[in-house]
């Protein structure tokens, strides 16, 4: 149920007003399958009582995975992560690694569970990934490869990358987490670098729940990725420094399965979102929504939106605080940048002070809802109150009620 516009500031949650939505809205996307076809594609797992180990629903994702991105080999994994830390084992990665600070928390992580120095690089400020320009002053004789990362979506610099991966003779692989069905020059990403990685997890445009899959063109490749991900023989068996389990189920494939086929249409409501996101906000001096090049597949998975206080008269947190009482429940990735998130500020503290770019998005950008759970009409009511909040500026400016802690994880529940 939703609630009355605003009137006067008394009105706002924060202060004590009726929130807008009482139904709280989350970003991300679960667009579950219908029903009665996740039912009677569980049903076959029971019928066939093959739960796990490589089964016939996995071996058709993969099929399909790799047919739909145009690769010779998709992997499949149990999730994004540790189909991070298996891409990085079965390129037999050493030393460091050179990976954005702006990124999830799990690109980084891997890195360090697969034994491997993280050398954090500061973005562009346009286009928040990283450049061949600010990865080659990084690279030094203990470097051994380079990790991009798709962030939101928007490929990073992949071509320069490419070259100068070639040039100094470093692996290249990317962290293609938010990029199922997004191509870089009609080409679907999936098929740059020596592997690609992807997630499906819940709050991704391309979801099994949980799950991740491996792309790449190289065979050799795909057989050590299938070798480190298994712990028996029932798969290519091929000399790998190390193994584990990271198959994905069945039941994840089967989601994934239906997930695919549904790609196209999530995208597809994922941008009526997006462009009644950016019909709302374009008006508003200082709240800038992210743009994609419309010429490229994009799948709009994250409605990223940056706020300048110095237009908007808002800090991005105190425009997350007020939203956040109104059941509004934006998010705010990557909040700080992984350099400054243990143990990573510990172990290398000599980056904490020295990723400007990173920092100042890491303050500035929030994500507000969308997907399944939300409408175009949810969307204006969004639009509303943000045109509300920048009409009233000059009221709330210096109003301590709009400073205070921000909640890392709203569930809408506290
Ligand atoms: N690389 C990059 C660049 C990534 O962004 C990620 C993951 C990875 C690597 C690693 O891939 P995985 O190992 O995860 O496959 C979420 C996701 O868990 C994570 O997959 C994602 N990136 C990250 C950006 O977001 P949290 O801790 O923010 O999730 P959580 O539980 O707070 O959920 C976000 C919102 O989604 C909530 O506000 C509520 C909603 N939600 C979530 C779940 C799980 C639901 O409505 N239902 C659900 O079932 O990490």
């Amino acid at each position: 149920m939703t609630l009355q516009p605003k009137r006067s500031v008394s009105d706002l949650a924060l202060f004590g007003g009726t929130p807008l939505f009482t139904e709280p809205k989350h970003v991300g996307q679960l667009y579950l399958p219908e029903w009665s076809r996740f039912e009677s594609s569980f049903q076959g797992i029971f019928d066939r009582g093959y739960f796990t180990n490589h089964g016939p629903l996995v071996r058709q994702l993969e099929e399909r995975l790799a047919g739909y991105l145009g690769v010779r080999h998709a992997v499949c994994m149990v999730n994004g992560t540790v189909a991070l830390m298996v891409a990085a084992k079965a390129l037999d990665l050493k030393g460091e690694v050179i990976v954005p600070a702006f990124t999830f928390i799990a690109t980084a992580q891997a890195l360090l569970w697969a034994g491997l120095d993280p050398v954090f690089c500061d973005v562009d400020p346009v286009t928040h990934t990283m450049t061949a320009e600010r990865v080659a002053p990084l690279i030094t004789d203990k470097t051994s490869a380079i990790l991009g990362v798709h962030l939101w979506g928007r490929p990073c610099d992949v071509l320069p990358l490419e070259s100068l991966a070639r040039d100094r003779g470093l692996a290249l692989f990317f962290d293609a987490a938010h990029a199922a069905g997004c191509s870089m020059g009609n080409r679907m990403i999936g098929g740059f670098g020596h592997m690609e990685i992807f997630s499906m997890h819940a709050t991704k445009a391309l979801s099994a729940g949980e799950g991740g899959f491996v792309t790449t063109d190289d065979d050799r490749l795909a057989d050590r990725l299938r070798t480190v991900r298994n712990f028996h023989l029932s798969e290519t068996f091929v000399k790998v420094p190390l193994r584990i389990n990271a198959k994905m189920s069945e039941a994840q494939a089967a989601l994934g399965l239906l997930g695919l086929e549904s790609l196209p249409a999530i995208s597809a409501a994922n941008k009526v979102l997006y462009d009644a996101y950016v019909r709302c906000l374009s008006p508003l001096d200082g709240l800038s929504p992210l743009l994609f090049d419309e010429h490229e597949a994009n799948n709009y998975q994250y409605m990223v939106v940056e706020v300048d206080k110095n237009l908007c008269g808002y800090t991005r947190d105190q425009v997350v605080r007020l939203l956040h009482a109104e059941g509004i429940l934006a998010r705010r990735y990557f909040t700080p940048g992984a350099h400054r998130i243990p143990p990573f500020c510990d172990r290398y503290p000599r980056f904490v002070e020295a990723l400007p770019v990173t920092d100042g998005l890491s303050e500035r950008l929030m994500q507000l809802p969308l997907g399944q759970g939300v409408s175009s009409g949810d969307v204006e009511k969004v639009g509303d109150l943000l045109s509300f909040l920048r009409e009233r500026r000059e009221i709330l400016e210096g109003d301590s009620r709009l400073d205070g802690d921000v909640l890392s994880h709203p569930r809408g529940t506290e």
